[in-house]
């Protein structure tokens, strides 16, 4: 499999936990978002939104990381990212969307653009509008794990699922804009808890070939 990822993008980033953590041999293809190479026409013939990551597998190029992750659970071997029990599955969907839907489309590259174009916006102020939504999104989270007696050492009891792969790497995004993470024990608690696993240290920004 070919994964079209750029090191520091949080989204590839799950996708690249998931493809670890079930053990499956993939390949990394650089796509800069820094160079707009997602936005080049010869990226957008391989996924037409122009987003990374993508994943091509026997011919077929797939986006969107939570789809990604649920076909490679479905469609091929290795540990479960997605438990059997339907509450459980909705319980680990609902809290990769609080990531995925809630928190990251608001502080990504081209919202964050927007905003600074649009609103005449200096540095600080782009990262007051980042902080923001990371402060609600991180309480939205914090919140749902304290209220529910599934979260363990995971999100999910002690079965790491999809719901890691996407705290993980909002957690780095995070970090890398100085936001302040001490009013989320649970989140951090989890966080530290999958670092020791290799398929997400593995997977982080530092450690890809295309790290700068
Ligand atoms: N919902 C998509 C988000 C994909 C996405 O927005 N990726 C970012 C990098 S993390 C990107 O390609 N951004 C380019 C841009 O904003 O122009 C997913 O989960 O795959």
């Amino acid at each position: 499999m070919k994964l079209y990822t750029f090191f520091r993008s949080s989204a590839a980033f799950r996708v690249r936990i998931a493809l670890n953590y079930k053990g499956l041999a993939w390949e990394p293809v650089a796509v800069s978002l820094a160079k707009a190479e997602h936005a080049a026409p010869e990226f957008r013939g391989i996924n037409p939104l122009g987003l990374v990551p993508a994943l091509e597998d026997g011919g077929q190029v797939l986006s969107q990381s939570l789809a990604i992750m649920e076909y490679l659970d479905e469609a091929h071997p290795g540990p479960k990212l997605l438990p059997a029990d339907p509450l459980d599955r909705a319980y680990v969907r609902a809290f990769s969307q609080i990531v995925a839907c809630e928190i990251h489309p608001l502080n990504n590259l081209r919202t964050l653009k927007y905003v600074r174009r649009t609103y005449k916006l200096d540095e600080a102020g782009v990262n007051s509008w980042y902080r923001h939504w990371i402060a609600e999104g991180f309480a939205m989270m914090e919140s749902f794990l304290a209220a529910n007696a599934r979260c363990g050492r995971y999100v999910l009891r002690d079965q790491v699922s999809m719901a890691d792969c996407c705290l993980v790497p909002q957690v780095f995004n995070a970090q890398r804009y100085d936001c302040d993470l001490a009013p989320y024990p649970s989140v951090m608690r989890i966080f530290q808890e999958c670092m020791k696993l290799e398929a997400f240290d593995a997977a982080q920004p530092s450690r890809q070939p295309d790290a700068t």
